[in-house]
């Protein structure tokens, strides 16, 4: 007979602590019993009115998500939850998820994915909690399932055997209704509203090439219905665009290194006039030109300079965000525009008040990351479109497109150095080194200038007066230029340490120096005050953007 059924564990799980984006860990470790179950109940623990309510659940696809969906179904079911929303096969991108929680009116979106992070058995899996807006859950709430998962030895699930779900339709378990809609549908619609796609397709039809690569993620079937279907591309726009649950063994971050394919295809071959990829689940985006690579903070600032361009905001800019370790190039347009620029913590989350309370209509991060106020979730597809309808509404190239951005606003050298899955206590004796020295390094020579300020960075939130405090630690200098020093909070092996270097130029300055070559000096001198590549035993780092 179908029932309730309480169960009970031994003793609680005490690792889980949500990072920058949810609770990330080993699938091995996911698929250890009732580790999942713990941290769904204790979600569904914190959150008020939730008998009765919609919910919304999906995922990138990636090993175990099917499985996951089921579980989540069973524990919400016994939870009174009124109704979920899936997708077909539980294929949802984190910015269409947004976008369900806000169109349907939703109380909260569980998204099943580790992000940017390797899938399969031996790779990762996560759970991403979405409030009421859509957004990525608030700190204050993701401490309390925190707390909560601590301690919590019980959980309960509806004891009835969850039907397939590979096409549309309902069911009802429980008195719970279960709807599958395909997920795709409602995104492209929404894209369609922000962009003028018959202007795309004009000008990609007319011998201007692109290809995309969705990584063996989830965005290819949300790429083929926008640039097959939509814009009548011919299906070789398309690389890696069939969702596979290891993604092919690619680790699905759309960077330099791990979409190197894609960038030896545009970088070295020049093959194609445009070129972009998403990550695992579809929130980040990585933008090339023939023989041009766009620096995400860079991108940030493009986007930001040319909304006028796109039906969506035109005449709507209130404002602009980006993360603190992001570059200053978008202080320089925000400047021009004479709109103000919030500079907020790393994580999506920090833009959720500034975006409900509409200070900002665009926001981004250095991490691959843009996003505007359509969602609230940075938007992969969304960016890669964006560029697009500026190219085509300029009749231009990403090369071009950048020089005319530069020596319009000037340049901002950057560079972001991961050294990834390091020994945690190698990581954290440069981050304590570098945090003992920031009181003495003021009004100091560093490299070529002098320290003006070096600091852990702090944020209180203009809405709702949250202090964020030990959000990177910072070395600015007299001549405007950055060093930021970070431990990512995504990782699952070891820690990664973040390098972020910045270079303000003037836009009558020299525009045309490779990055590495323009920060040198500030990378050497980092590296002489804290040995790096001594104590991680490394010459290079493992990524650099
Ligand atoms: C997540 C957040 C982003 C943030 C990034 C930082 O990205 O959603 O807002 O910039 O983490 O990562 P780290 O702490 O490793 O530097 P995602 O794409 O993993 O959800």
């Amino acid at each position: 007979m179908d029932k309730v059924t309480h169960i009970n564990i031994k003793k609680p799980f005490k690792d889980q602590k949500p990072g920058t984006s949810g609770l990330r860990k080993s699938t091995l470790q996911f698929q250890e019993p009732h580790y999942l179950e713990i941290f769904v109940e204790s979600v569904l623990r914190q959150i008020n009115n939730l008998e009765g309510s919609t919910l919304i659940v999906g995922g990138d696809g990636r090993y175990g998500n099917k499985k996951a969906i089921k579980k989540i179904i069973q524990i919400c079911a016994a939870h009174n939850v009124g109704k979920i929303i899936i997708t077909k096969d539980g294929f949802l991108s984190t910015p269409a998820a947004s976008n369900l929680i806000r169109k349907r009116n939703a109380l909260l979106g569980i998204i099943l994915s580790a992000s940017h992070n390797p899938g399969g058995v031996n790779g990762d899996f996560g759970i991403k909690v979405n409030i009421s807006n859509g957004g990525p859950a608030p700190e204050k709430l993701t401490n309390q399932i925190y707390r909560c998962s601590q301690s919590l030895l019980e959980y309960k699930f509806y004891d009835f055997p969850v039907p397939d779900f590979a096409s549309q339709g309902s069911f009802k378990i429980k008195e719970m209704f279960v709807e599958i809609i395909d997920g795709v549908e409602e995104y492209v619609s929404l894209m369609e509203k922000i962009f003028d796609l018959d202007q795309i397709g004009d000008y990609l039809q007319n011998d201007f090439s692109i290809i995309f690569d969705a990584m063996n993620a989830v965005t290819g079937p949300y790429a083929r219905e926008l640039f097959v279907n939509k814009i009548g591309l011919s299906e070789n726009c398309l690389m890696n665009s069939t969702p596979l649950p290891n993604f092919g063994n690619l680790h699905p971050d759309p960077n330099l290194t791990y979409a190197n394919k894609l960038a030896d295809l545009l970088l070295n071959k020049r093959s194609f006039d445009f070129g972009a990829a998403c990550d695992g689940d579809g929130d980040r985006n990585m933008i090339l030109g023939r023989s041009c690579f766009v620096n995400p903070s860079d991108s940030l600032a493009v986007i930001t300079a040319n909304t006028n361009l796109i039906p969506g905001y035109k005449n709507a800019m209130t404002g602009v965000a980006r993360s603190m370790p992001t570059s200053m190039a978008v202080d320089c347009v925000a400047k021009e525009l004479n709109i103000p620029c919030y500079e907020t913590p790393t994580g999506w989350k920090f833009f959720g008040n500034l975006l409900d309370s509409d200070k900002i209509t665009i926001c981004g991060e250095e991490s691959f990351g843009t996003g505007s106020n359509h969602v609230r979730e940075k938007d992969g597809l969304w960016a890669v479109l964006f560029w697009l309808q500026i190219l085509a509404a300029k009749k231009c190239s990403v090369m071009d497109l950048m020089n005319q951005h530069w020596s319009k606003f000037g340049r901002n050298y950057y560079s972001r150095h991961d050294y990834e899955a390091i020994p945690s206590g190698i990581a954290n004796q440069i981050y304590e080194n570098l945090e003992s020295l920031l009181p003495n390094l003021k009004n100091e020579k560093f490299s070529n200038s002098l320290v003006l300020d070096a600091d852990n960075f702090s944020y209180e939130d203009p809405i709702d007066k949250t202090i964020s405090t030990n959000q990177g630690l910072r070395i600015i200098l007299e001549n405007n230029s950055r060093i930021i020093l970070r431990l990512s909070g995504t990782g699952t092996k070891g820690s990664t340490l973040r390098l972020y270097f910045e270079k303000s130029s003037l836009s009558n300055g020299k525009l045309d120096l490779n990055p590495q070559m323009a920060l040198q000096d500030l990378i050497t001198s980092l590296d002489d005050l804290l040995n790096i590549s001594t104590l991680t035993k490394m010459n290079r780092p493992t990524v650099i953007t």
